[in-house]
């Protein structure tokens, strides 16, 4: 039947079918083209060799490396989710002990790794995150949720604090050129080869394939090892990548001054510039936002799946309440509404240029998490990190107010400067470079999977949906055959907020890599009451302890049926956006 014979409300079924099929069939196509990438093979498992206490005698050879412990930890010392993680076998050390020419102070980078006793054959590099600075346990979990872990699934795992101890004055580390850069890229590229041969020592082989991931700035590691280490890695999770991190921070220092500018008591504290758009208010702009773009995806269900189009439909300065009388929670002023609205823009110049991604409208704004990033971090990490880790020059030390007070344009500027101390700019040594032109991973077969919060009020999900959308340009429209990206509607930083936040990525991504299985939709759950990975007390009252959804590989979103239980994923399908489906281009986003 030609189309246009139909009537009007079977050529809208008929486009909609079609938009679809568009889906399925670039993934079939996309099958089909997988066959030129290499296959990598899988890994194969095998048992540690003698006792982890013998091990440090074969590791005294290493390079540059001071091995302080190798101790055997028993099944159950460590739990994930309540379960006991498998005897292992902890090595501890420190690579390049140094003093630092600028401030004096010793620097090394200190690491630990974690060896099963019965190995998976695979390298598991976690990276950390905030500023680094702390050698979390290496268990290789993410996020806030996780009921997996690598460490749990047999890697051997390796955790370092990139080469500076919070312990020594946290950001001040900032101060030495060498710590910035190991901070930035050079930690990661050190300890790769050792921990490689630390493996090849305990198992009498080196992995077969190897991994790197991790969360915010762990998610910034792992896009900068992909650009800079690729020959390195076979496996890529970048949750909430803040690759473009310096100008993350100095967007955060733009919006806390937009929020100063209308606080009702003192901004130098955190309650003080939380005055300025309350838990309430968030709320409220929450629930606007709801309103409009809730049904979209089908169901009124608290999760805006259909992102892009939401955009379309909600307007701030419209659609949000103005307050007529006091604020009480229900509405905002309108001078509150002129201070916040670019906030969600985008952070600009003077001139109105902007230097960092917008941040899309969401459910998940009156989450506390939102807080924290909002109104505690530009005091209390936002102004440490760009004043004496990302400047050049570095100033020797910082008040809480420094955001408060910063030259956001001047300081836009130090931050693609160097000088004769600082040879490298912060833009230069914690971005990746050529962030997008990712030829070696796909060559090599090496997959990518990302996921991003969409209330994710730090690393906009936008910045993230940018970097694939150049992956994809610059890979002639292909980049699904190497890396998949999954926003996760109402989830905050990492985890949190109202979403089904906890979903297994490592095992999806190692079957893509090892099997050449392809990720589709992943199945992400909420982690309501009685929930073994943690209690998300974010939950809206409203849902099943164990609501599950489709995480959809973007540009996909998960509508509706239209039957079946709402609170179970089998009643929801990856599609299209509606945009996309009425034939609107999909590349109309303002974020960048
Ligand atoms: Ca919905």
């Amino acid at each position: 039947m030609n189309p246009k014979s139909m009537p009007k409300s079977m050529r809208c079924a008929a486009v909609a079918a079609f938009g679809a099929a568009l889906v399925t069939a670039a993934v079939a196509d996309n099958g089909r083209h997988r066959e030129h990438l290499p296959q990598l093979t899988p890994a194969q498992p095998a048992p540690l060799l003698g006792t982890c206490e013998a091990l440090s005698g074969a590791l005294a050879a290493l390079a540059n490396t001071t091995i302080t412990a190798t101790t055997s930890v028993a099944a159950g010392t460590l739990t994930l989710a309540g379960a006991p993680v498998p005897a292992h076998c902890r090595v501890v050390g420190r690579m390049f002990d140094r003093t630092s020419p600028v401030d004096g102070k010793s620097y090394s980078i200190n690491f630990e790794m974690r060896l099963p006793l019965s190995w998976n054959g695979r390298f598991w590099h976690q990276g950390n995150g905030g500023i680094d600075g702390a050698v979390v346990t290496a268990t290789g979990t993410l996020g806030g949720g996780p009921t997996t872990g690598a460490l749990m699934q047999g890697f051997a795992v390796l955790s370092s604090d990139a080469g500076h101890t919070n312990a020594q004055g946290g950001p001040a580390f900032g101060l030495d050129p060498q710590a910035r850069l190991d901070y930035g890229y050079q930690a990661v590229g050190k300890l790769t080869p050792m921990a490689k041969q630390t493996i090849a020592a305990a198992y009498g082989k080196g992995p077969d394939r190897s991994y790197i991931g991790g969360c915010s700035n762990g998610g910034r590691h792992t896009l900068v090892a992909a650009a800079r280490y690729a020959d390195e890695y076979d496996g890529y999770l970048a949750g909430a990548p803040g690759y473009n991190l310096p100008l993350a921070a100095l967007a955060n220092i733009f919006g806390a001054q937009r929020y100063a500018s209308v606080a009702t008591a003192d901004p130098s504290t955190p309650p003080g510039l939380g005055s300025a758009y309350t838990a309430a208010e968030r709320t409220t702009v929450s629930n606007a936002v709801l309103a409009r773009c809730d049904a979209l995806d089908g169901a009124t269900d608290g999760l805006i799946q259909d992102t892009r189009t939401c955009q379309r439909a909600f307007n701030f300065m419209r659609d949000v309440p103005t307050c007529s009388g006091v604020r009480d929670g229900s509405c905002l002023s309108l001078a509150q509404k002129i201070a916040i609205e670019p906030i969600y823009r985008g952070a600009t110049t003077r001139n109105g240029e902007r230097f960092y991604a917008g941040f899309p409208y969401d459910s998940g704004f009156g989450a506390g998490g939102i807080a924290f990033w909002e109104f505690t971090a530009p005091l209390a990490l936002d102004s440490g990190a760009v004043g004496q880790i990302f400047k050049v020059p570095p100033v020797p030390t910082v008040a809480p107010t420094f955001s408060l007070d910063l030259d956001i344009d001047a300081t836009l500027a130090q931050l693609f400067a160097t000088d004769a101390t600082y040879t490298e700019s912060a833009m230069q040594f914690m971005t990746p470079p050529q962030a997008t032109q990712l030829h070696d991973v796909r060559a090599r077969g090496a997959k990518m999977l990302v996921y991003h919060g969409v209330s994710d009020q730090i690393f906009s999900v936008k910045d993230t949906e940018k970097w694939y959308r150049g992956v994809d340009h610059r890979s002639g429209g292909r980049a699904e055959d190497f890396v998949r990206f999954y926003p996760v509607p109402g989830m905050g930083h990492c985890s949190g907020g109202p979403a089904t936040d906890q979903a297994d990525f490592i095992t999806p991504l190692v079957a893509w890599v090892e099997q050449g299985r392809a990720p589709a939709a992943l199945t992400a759950s909420a982690r309501g009451v009685g929930n073994v990975g943690g209690v998300n007390a974010e939950l809206p009252a409203a849902w099943a302890a164990n609501r599950s959804r489709p995480l959809c590989p973007y540009p996909s979103v998960a509508f509706y049926k239209g039957q079946g239980d709402v609170e179970s994923a089998s009643s929801f399908v990856c599609r299209a956006p509606r945009g996309n489906r009425r034939g609107h281009g999909a590349h109309d986003d303002d974020g960048d």
